[in-house]
């Protein structure tokens, strides 16, 4: 089928061509059409292609004149004239993380034949996981897991107070948690590994890269070469931690694709950033006992509410962290070595010339992570990344620039980088491309919670993006202090935990943002989270009844505004 126009010599060469085959084609001139503008408007948007001649063959889009003569040159056209699917597979998925196993899996459960790549480039300290991605591996279920060990160090300190006599020794074991967490991660893989044989999808443990239009190469451990074809493509390679770029950075830092397989206890730490992988690291390390300090180049959780950014800061100071503030490391010598060593790090002020040196046993560095999309060969069929950082633009449907090529997860520009959102988008994108949906994923109002010692859930926008939105004036913050009944007994502080809201005036006192500062904070906004999808109002919060006694409860009972400038300070229970 070749979309064209009379007078375009383009158009003529693939009709040429596909005579020359001995190919019967249909074709459309839309300059000769009454809505041959509108028919363009609407292959643009299927194809991402503004152009003709737009060609499809087998109701697969090939493109335009030069792709069509490609890709007779690699043999490709002849192998998509002579069957109805000229590819190996239906869809060939990139990466074998949150992203891209439940778009692999939902598009198997539609019937397509589909196979999954995931290959783990070891860590520079040579540190390698099993299948299931950053989330399941590095990510989000170790992370809470030893959230989960400092939270149960706490308890065992308020438990003298329930009752419980805890007066002998109580030390933490790093290799036992070690050893147990990375036990269930194992099974967890074996699970994946098993619900992808279960649903027929292949799995192929190879580094993937496109060497040409609708073909890739994949390499496995032994360096083997196999390529495999696919009439689709979903990137979902995710992004791996960024080094500082300093001299001993790769050779003696730890990132978190270390940190949770460390065979020894890190003991004394210094964690390199401020962002939320950075304190919920630190969080966990003093919560076990250790001597850590968190060096801040600018400020705490950029992009969060930075009001309880800096609450939580205070309490992590408070219970033991060392924040060093504006500084940023210069250099990082091995004074010992050993499990752990003991390294020297010098560091430099960003304010002015003071340098500052300190010895740690680890580094771990928490400064961000990069798109995994520089080696995938994607300027070989044309795919384009951001210059900046290497994330892929995509459309609302997840489609990138390339008609054929779609991307979920962390590598796209300008989404959340959380494991629900991943899951989500590569389902929904399943679901679009192969079934009879046209459900789009939503990013907006995607709640999330930072696990550190206090746990801090958000939903929606900062104060500060409200603001800038919204306009202070059209604005109301409803905030207060709560003090969890548990901590009461404990003899743990009040006026810590927090609880604010900020509503749209000019929207019946909509919610637009929800922050919380307390214990179980994940678990309270993800409640709140779908309240705010119903549209949730302040009157709707004062109108539902509490639940007592919890945290959560605080929400329905909120009556101090920020602006009023009432003190909010609670005097007792
Ligand atoms: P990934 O899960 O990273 O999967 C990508 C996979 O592709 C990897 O296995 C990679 O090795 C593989 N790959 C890359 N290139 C290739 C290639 N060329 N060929 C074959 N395979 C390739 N999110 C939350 O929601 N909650 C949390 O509490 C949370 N905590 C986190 C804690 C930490 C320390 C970190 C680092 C992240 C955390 N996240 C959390 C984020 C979450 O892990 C990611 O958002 C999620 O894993 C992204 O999924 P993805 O599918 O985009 O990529
Ligand atoms: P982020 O959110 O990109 O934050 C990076 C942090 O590291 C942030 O505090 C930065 O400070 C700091 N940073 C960045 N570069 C440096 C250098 N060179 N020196 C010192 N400090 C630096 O990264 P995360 O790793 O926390 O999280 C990334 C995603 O992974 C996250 O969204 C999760 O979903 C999982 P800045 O504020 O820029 O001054």
């Amino acid at each position: 089928m070749i979309f064209s126009k009379s007078c375009c010599p383009h158009g003529a060469r693939v009709k040429e061509l596909f005579s020359s085959l001995g190919v019967g084609y249909n074709i459309l001139d839309l300059d000769k059409l009454e809505d041959g503008v509108s028919i363009q408007e609407v292959l643009a948007e299927m194809t991402n292609q503004k152009t003709v001649p737009n060609i499809f063959v087998n109701k697969v889009h090939v493109g335009g004149c030069d792709r069509t003569f490609q890709a007779h040159q690699s043999g490709l056209l002849q192998k998509l004239l002579k069957e109805d699917s000229a590819y190996d597979y239906d869809l060939i998925v990139i990466g074998g993380g949150s992203g891209g196993l439940a778009c692999a899996k939902e598009a198997a459960i539609l019937g397509k034949k589909v196979m999954v790549l995931d290959f783990v480039v070891p860590s520079p300290q040579g540190t390698s996981w099993g299948l299931g991605g950053t989330c399941v591996n590095v990510g989000c279920i170790p992370k809470k897991l030893m959230h989960q060990a400092a939270l149960l160090g706490q308890a065992l300190k308020d438990s003298g107070k329930f009752g419980w006599d805890c007066s002998h020794e109580v030390k933490h074991n790093w290799e036992v948690m070690v050893e147990a967490i990375q036990n269930y991660i194992s099974s967890l893989n074996w699970g994946y590994r098993l619900s992808l044989r279960e649903k027929a999808v292949t799995y192929v443990n190879s580094y993937a890269e496109f060497v040409e239009h609708h073909t890739i190469k994949a390499t496995n451990k032994k360096g083997q070469e196999t390529c495999f074809t696919a009439a689709k493509f979903v990137l979902a390679t995710g992004e791996r931690p960024r080094y500082l770029g300093i001299q001993g950075d790769k050779e003696y830092c730890i990132t978190s694709d270390d940190l949770f397989s460390l065979p020894y206890c890190p003991g004394k730490t210094l964690v390199v950033g401020a962002s939320y992988v950075a304190l919920e690291c630190a969080g966990f390390l003093a919560g076990l006992g250790l001597d850590v300090t968190v060096m801040v180049r600018s400020v705490v959780l950029r992009g969060f509410d930075q009001d309880l950014a800096d609450r939580l800061s205070a309490y992590m100071e408070q219970h033991g962290v060392t924040f060093l503030r504006k500084f940023v490391p210069a250099q990082i010598q091995q004074l010992e070595k050993g499990s752990p060593g003991k390294l020297k790090v010098v560091a430099k002020s960003t304010e002015g010339p003071e340098t500052i040196s300190g010895v740690y046993n680890t580094v771990l560095l928490a400064i961000g992570r990069d798109a995994c999309t520089r080696r995938l060969g994607l300027e070989k069929i044309g795919v384009k990344i951001s210059d900046k950082d290497g994330k892929i633009p995509v459309n609302d449907v997840e489609q990138t620039n390339v008609s054929y090529v779609y991307a979920v997860g962390d590598i796209l520009e300008g989404k959340p980088e959380l494991t629900p959102v991943a899951i989500q988008a590569g389902k929904l994108l399943a679901r679009r491309l192969f079934g009879a949906s046209s459900e789009k994923c939503d990013y907006i109002n995607v709640p999330t919670t930072i696990f550190t010692p206090l746990e801090y859930g958000c939903c929606g926008l900062s104060e500060e993006k409200a603001i800038e939105i919204h306009k202070k004036e059209n604005l109301e913050v409803f905030h207060s202090f709560f003090w969890p009944l548990e901590w009461t007994l404990a003899g743990r502080e009040n006026n810590t935990c927090y609880a604010k809201i900020i509503c749209n005036k000019l929207d019946h006192d909509r919610v637009i943002g929800f922050h919380v500062l307390g214990p179980n904070a994940g678990e309270i906004t993800q409640g709140f989270a779908v309240a705010m999808k119903c549209g949730l109002t302040k009157q709707l919060l004062d109108d539902t009844v509490g639940i007592h006694p919890t945290c959560g409860e605080v929400f329905t009972t909120l009556d101090v505004t920020k602006s009023s400038g009432l003190d909010i300070t609670q005097k007792g229970c």
